[in-house]
C-alpha cells in the first residue's frame, strides 16, 4: 500500500463519518424525514472493499448505504439532496436516504427489505458470466440478512453457476436490538459459506487495510472467473439503529471498547508512523499495532498538517452539500408523473407484439 492509496483511503473515511454527522444534526433539524440508518463506526467496512473496487464492478447495498454511494464516487451533493427529498437528489429526490441508485456508476442500490440485495447480485453476476466479462459483483448485507431464505438460495445457486458476486457481511452485531447470538444457531458467519463451498474469510472490520487487502485478493480471484467469495468484516455502529433508535440495549462499555479501535484514529495512526506490513500486523495481532508502529523509524507518510488540511477539506465539501441541498428545489407534480410514465412506456414496450 503506498502513500497516495492509504490517504485516498483515510480521505474518505473522514468525509464518510463528517457526512453522516451532519446527516444526523439536519434530521434532527427536520430537514430530512422519514428513516435514516447511519453508518459512523463502520467505515473500514465499505471504504476497505470500495477502493478495491474496479469501474466495471456493480455495487449493492442495504438501507445503510449512504458511505457506499460516496465512496463509490457519487457527488456529496446529490446524496445530501437525495436526503432532503429534493430534485437534483441522484433519484431525483423520491427516493430518500434508503434508496440511492445510480446506474452510470454501476450502483445498484440501496434496498430496505432485509435479504433482498442477494438475489439482485445474481441477476448482475449472471449478466456478467453470460458476457464472459472480467467484472464483479460486490453485495453488501448485515448480520440480520444470514438467516433469510434468499442468503441460502442466492449463496446456493452464485456457487453452482460459479458468480463473480463478493457477497460482504457488515457484521455489526445486531440486527435491530437484537444481538447476534439470540437471532442466528451460528454466530460465525463466514461458516455458513462452507454449506455451499464458498471460500470465505472474517477479518477486522475496523481495521481499513486488512478490509482492503482481503478484498482485493477476493475480487481479484472472483473476476478471474474462480466464482462466488463470502467476506465477514467484524465491525460496529456507534449509533443506534436508526435516528429513531437511542440504542439502549447496548452496554456504553461496549461502545467504549469499540470507539477504542475506531476505524478512522487506527488508520491515522498507521498513515503517520512507518507503516508496517501486513504480514507484520497479522503476526502481530490487532492489539499490538501501537506497539509496532511505536518501534519504527521515521520514515513518515502523512504529518499532521496535511491531515489538519484533509479534515477542512471533507468539512468544506460537506458544508457545500449542506448548502446545495437546503437551497434546491423539491420535485414537483409533472417529475413524479415523469417518471411514472416513463416505467410505464417500458411496461407498454415489452408487452407489443413485434
Ligand atoms: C424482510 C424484512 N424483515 C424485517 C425488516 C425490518 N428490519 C429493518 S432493518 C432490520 C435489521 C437488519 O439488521 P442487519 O442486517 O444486521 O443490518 P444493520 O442494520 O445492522 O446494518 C430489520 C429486521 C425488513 N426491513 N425486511
Ligand atoms: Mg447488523
Amino acid at each position: 500500500m503506498d502513500r497516495m492509496n492509504l490517504s485516498a483511503m483515510l480521505r474518505d473515511m473522514l468525509l464518510a463519518r463528517a457526512f453522516e454527522e451532519a446527516a444526523a444534526e439536519e434530521y434532527s433539524r427536520g430537514n430530512i424525514s422519514g428513516f435514516l440508518h447511519l453508518y459512523p463506526g463502520e467505515e473500514a467496512v465499505a471504504v476497505g472493499v470500495l477502493h478495491a473496487a474496479e469501474p466495471g464492478d456493480y455495487i449493492i447495498s442495504t438501507y445503510r448505504e449512504h458511505v457506499h454511494a460516496l465512496v463509490r464516487g457519487i457527488p456529496a451533493r446529490q446524496i445530501m439532496a437525495e436526503l432532503f427529498g429534493k430534485k437534483p437528489g441522484i433519484c431525483g429526490g423520491m427516493g430518500g436516504s434508503m434508496h440511492l441508485f445510480d446506474s452510470t456508476r454501476r450502483f445498484l442500490g440501496g434496498y430496505a427489505i432485509v435479504g433482498e440485495t442477494f438475489p439482485i447480485a445474481l441477476g448482475a453476476a449472471y449478466a456478467i458470466t453470460y458476457r464472459h466479462l472480467p467484472e464483479a459483483v460486490i453485495c453488501f448485507f448485515g448480520d440480520g440478512a444470514v438467516n433469510q431464505g434468499t442468503f441460502h438460495e442466492s449463496l446456493n445457486m452464485a456457487s453452482l453457476w460459479k458468480l463473480p458476486i463478493l457477497f460482504v457481511c457488515e457484521n455489526n452485531r445486531y440486527q435491530i436490538g437484537t444481538e447476534i447470538h439470540r437471532h442466528s444457531a451460528v454466530v460465525e458467519v463466514y461458516k455458513r459459506a462452507c454449506a455451499y463451498a464458498i471460500p470465505a474469510e472474517k477479518v477486522d472490520g475496523m481495521d481499513v487495510l486488512a478490509v482492503h487487502d482481503a478484498a482485493r485478493h477476493a475480487l481479484e480471484s472472483i473476476r478471474s472467473g474462480d466464482g462466488p467469495q463470502l467476506l465477514e468484516l467484524e465491525t460496529y455502529r456507534y449509533r443506534g439503529h436508526s435516528m429513531a433508535d437511542p440504542g439502549s440495549y447496548r452496554p456504553g462499555s461496549e461502545l467504549l471498547a469499540y470507539q477504542a479501535h475506531d476505524p478512522i484514529a487506527t488508520a491515522i495512526q498507521l498513515s503517520q508512523s512507518p507503516y508496517p506490513s501486513l504480514e507484520d500486523i497479522r503476526s502481530a495481532g490487532p492489539d499490538c499495532l501501537d506497539q509496532l508502529t511505536d518501534h519504527c523509524s521515521n520514515n513518515e507518510l502523512l504529518d499532521e498538517e496535511t491531515l489538519t488540511r484533509m479534515k477542512q477539506e471533507v468539512q468544506k465539501i460537506v458544508e457545500d452539500a449542506l448548502a446545495f441541498a437546503q437551497a434546491s428545489e423539491e420535485p414537483g407534480m409533472q417529475d413524479a408523473w415523469d417518471a411514472f410514465l416513463c416505467n410505464r412506456r417500458f411496461e407498454t414496450l415489452m408487452k407489443s407484439p413485434t
